[in-house]
């Protein structure tokens, strides 16, 4: 990786001094037993380095300065020997050090820096810049974050590489994981099947993994499920490559050696709305904005093919009925986070002059804008019966116009299914990152 390259070109994209903070480490109960640390994306994609409590200051003459803490020496009992603070500048090519405890010196109101969302970082911040925590936020740089996300957001060679090493070990897991796969084990079993490959390798996960038989919670987090006969296993995780980027790939397996009937049908309605999505992103010039809607026009047609809705597709598209079924959006960016930049909101996804909507299901649609070059995104698209949701629409006859709440009585207890690959846009159309992953 050129961090040298990276810095020269945050410089030449702005005016003023750019400050850029390390993450800090976060305590579990007291200050010495912490979690598991992990690096801020941007702080490392300017540096490569992986240590807490550090910070980056370009100034506008281009000078460059690495502020460290200085290690306690008896430190070295608890930690063993550490870097220096030369070596670790020598590493990331930066030509000044500093003490990190004198940070606050060399900054001032027109310092350049991006809020952070860590709230001991920002107290930090905020008490070097004589301000209050909550007046940070209107003292941030939107055209710093502007000008990080425009870097970002184009993978360049050495990138895509470890993207696609991430999903190559993210692949042999979820082979591990499938293997598991037995009824009468737990959805706990499977997750250590899952992990084993990354942590033999030492790797760490981009987020933690979704095991579950309930795919309709769509962010579950237990494993504390016996897996029945009838089941299926949703499965959406990603290892993270040796320097840090980080793979998102979602598959939903049988518990038994096959889908039900109706497990089958859905499943294959996922499968054409994700094929619709990705041939959507291989247009030039097209926007995750008609990804989505590709993938939800696919999903809908074969909604109706199985009876579950009815209906004009144009116009059951427009009102969103559709989301009763897919309630979130088709992807987001993908790099050295899961969800990559979304630390600075909507203008990772959003072009200027354009912003969410309000409609339910659209309202989750992270990325929306048109896709460059370079940019690296996920395509999942998940079908999902949520019994509570499914009450509450037709309660109301919510758009009984284009959902058969009648046949859905039967499916109602079917559960989820996600399917999520990785893209890279390239310059005459797109490609599945990694090494293909049986679905
Ligand atoms: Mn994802």
């Amino acid at each position: 990786m050129n961090y040298t390259k990276r810095r020269k070109a945050l410089r030449q994209a702005l005016q003023g001094d750019i400050l850029i903070l390390s993450a800090a480490y976060a305590p579990r109960n007291y200050a010495a037993n912490t979690y598991p640390f992990h690096q801020d994306a941007t702080f490392r994609y300017f540096t490569g380095l992986k240590d807490p409590n550090a910070a980056l200051l370009i100034e506008d003459s281009g000078k460059e300065t690495l502020f460290v803490s200085v290690p306690d020496p008896d430190d070295v009992i608890w930690t063993g020997p550490v870097p220096s603070p030369r070596e670790l500048a020598d590493r990331a090519n930066i030509e000044n050090t500093a003490d990190y405890a004198d940070l606050g010196k060399h900054l001032s109101l027109s310092t350049l820096w991006i809020e952070p969302y860590d709230f001991q970082l920002k107290l930090r911040l905020a008490s070097w810049l004589g301000l209050s925590a909550k007046d940070l936020a209107s003292h941030a740089s939107r055209e710093l974050g502007r000008a990080i996300i425009a870097l970002r957001s184009i993978k360049d060679d050495d990138e895509i590489a470890e993207l696609d090493a991430a999903i190559a070990l993210t692949r042999r897991m979820l082979a591990n994981a499938r293997a598991a796969i037995e009824p009468g084990r737990l959805e706990s079993d499977i997750l250590a099947a899952l992990l084993a490959p990354a942590i033999a390798k030492e790797r760490a996960q981009a987020f933690e993994p979704i095991v579950t038989t309930h795919g309709e919670t769509l962010h579950n987090e237990s494993y504390c499920h016996t897996i029945m006969p009838q089941d299926m296993v949703l499965i959406d995780c990603g290892a993270e490559s040796i320097e840090g980027y980080c793979a998102d790939i979602t598959r939903t397996f049988p518990a038994g050696d096959n889908f039900t009937t109706r497990q089958r049908a859905i499943y294959n309605a996922v499968l054409s709305a994700q094929k619709a999505g990705i041939a959507q992103t291989t247009i030039q010039g097209t926007s995750q904005y008609d990804v989505h809607m590709a993938a939800c026009r696919a999903l809908t047609i074969a909604l109706q093919e199985i009876g579950l809705m009815h209906g004009d597709i144009e116009e059951s598209l427009a009102t969103g009925a559709h989301a009763l079924f897919m309630p979130h959006g088709i992807g987001h960016m993908l790099g050295l986070d899961a969800h990559d930049m979304e630390n600075f909101g909507d203008d990772v996804g959003y072009a200027p002059g354009t912003s969410r909507s309000t409609q339910f299901g659209l309202n989750a649609l992270r990325l929306h804008r048109r896709l460059e070059p370079g940019f690296v995104l996920t395509v999942e698209p998940g079908c999902y019966f949520i019994p509570e949701l499914i009450d509450r629409w037709q309660a109301t006859h919510h758009l009984e116009q284009f959902i058969n709440y009648r046949e859905l009585e039967k499916y109602r207890d079917s559960r989820g299914i996600r399917i999520e690959d990785d893209i890279l846009i390239t310059p005459s159309g797109s490609r599945v990152l990694g090494p293909g992953i049986e679905k």
